[in-house]
């Protein structure tokens, strides 16, 4: 796929002179988090890359244009654009949100083709998609671009909104390794682990580092999956998450909500039906997800 990118200057210079860089999402500040929490969860990632001696790099399409980093002002018009308005894209919505100069928002998967046309190696996020408890039709298209594009992707984990067993399997079948970053389990978003044993745990960003530099090396396409559990002071207790996360997906199959709807509709559910209590878990995680990325782009960029 050819695409035209416009990347910051600051993204530019960094890059050139083989600086830390991360790429952020935006789909999350438009379809995951209420204004104007999105925006300053989108900041206080760019602050923690930062803080761990990267330089952010927020992914996202403006009228058509494939923009790399984005200013404070423009996160904030991206977060105001009523939802209607911006498109949420994974890999099938880039031809239309360019070709019609549209506004979008990019999904892990969407980032993570755009973060690989740039040459940023490594990516930070909240949860990505997986496949729907229920609907195992319904597959993320995150599962399959972690299995073709070569970018690490920091996160923690998935929501349990989703089938998690079904997910690792899709992930093993599309050659994802699942790596846990001082765990042996998988993080289920809200809370620190969901119970299901990963085959891989390392400890320090360098090891993570050294991952991400044999990828490149054996150049096998793949991209690589870091989870980092949500900082246990601020984990959602189970009962609470699981009740909510229920509760929300049945509105969701009653409403016949379906397709890209599903993920927003029962994300913004949950925070309605937890009234905030996983507001905190969720900017508490994201801000350690970026900081945690900004941690291994550093160790990378000093690996010779
Ligand atoms: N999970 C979250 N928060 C999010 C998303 C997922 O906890 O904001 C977003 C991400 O952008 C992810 C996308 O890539 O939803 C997945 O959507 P779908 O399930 O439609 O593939
Ligand atoms: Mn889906």
């Amino acid at each position: 796929m050819y695409m035209q990118l416009t990347i910051s200057p600051e993204v530019q210079d960094a890059l050139n002179a083989r600086h830390p860089v991360v790429a952020l999402e935006s789909t999350l500040i438009t379809h995951g988090l209420p204004y104007p929490t999105s925006v300053e969860t989108a900041l206080a990632m760019e602050a923690a890359v930062r803080e761990s001696g990267a330089v952010p790099a927020t992914i996202a399409i403006l009228e058509g244009v494939i923009r790399v980093g984005l200013s404070s002002d423009e996160i904030d018009r991206l977060a105001q654009m009523p939802v209607g308005t911006v498109r949420k894209c994974s890999r099938r919505d880039f031809p239309l949100v360019v070709g019609l100069k549209q506004h979008g928002a990019t999904t892990v998967a969407g980032t993570m083709i755009v973060a690989h046309l740039a040459g940023i190696k490594v990516f930070a996020t909240g949860g990505i998609g997986g496949v729907h408890r229920g609907h195992p039709q319904d597959v993320s298209a995150d599962l399959i671009e972690l299995g073709r594009t070569p970018v690490a992707v920091v996160c923690s984990g998935a929501k349990s909104i989703l089938d998690l067993p079904l997910t690792l399997e899709v992930l093993e079948t599309q050659g994802v390794p699942v790596i846990g970053v001082g765990t042996d389990t998988l993080p289920a978003f809200y809370t620190a682990s969901s119970g299901l044993p990963l085959d891989a745990r390392i400890e320090t960003p360098d090891e993570a580092a050294q991952v991400i530099a044999a990828a490149h090396t054996l150049d096998l396409k793949q991209g690589l999956l870091f989870t980092v559990p949500v900082p246990a002071a601020d984990e959602l207790p189970e009962a609470v998450a699981e009740a909510a996360i229920q509760q929300a997906t049945r509105e969701a199959d009653e409403q016949g909500v379906s397709g890209k709807d599903v993920t927003p509709f029962v994300l913004r559910r949950v925070a309605e039906i937890t009234e905030g209590q996983s507001k905190h878990a969720n900017i508490t995680l994201l801000v350690n997800n970026a900081r945690v990325a900004g941690q291994i782009a550093a160790a990378l960029s000093r690996l010779p």
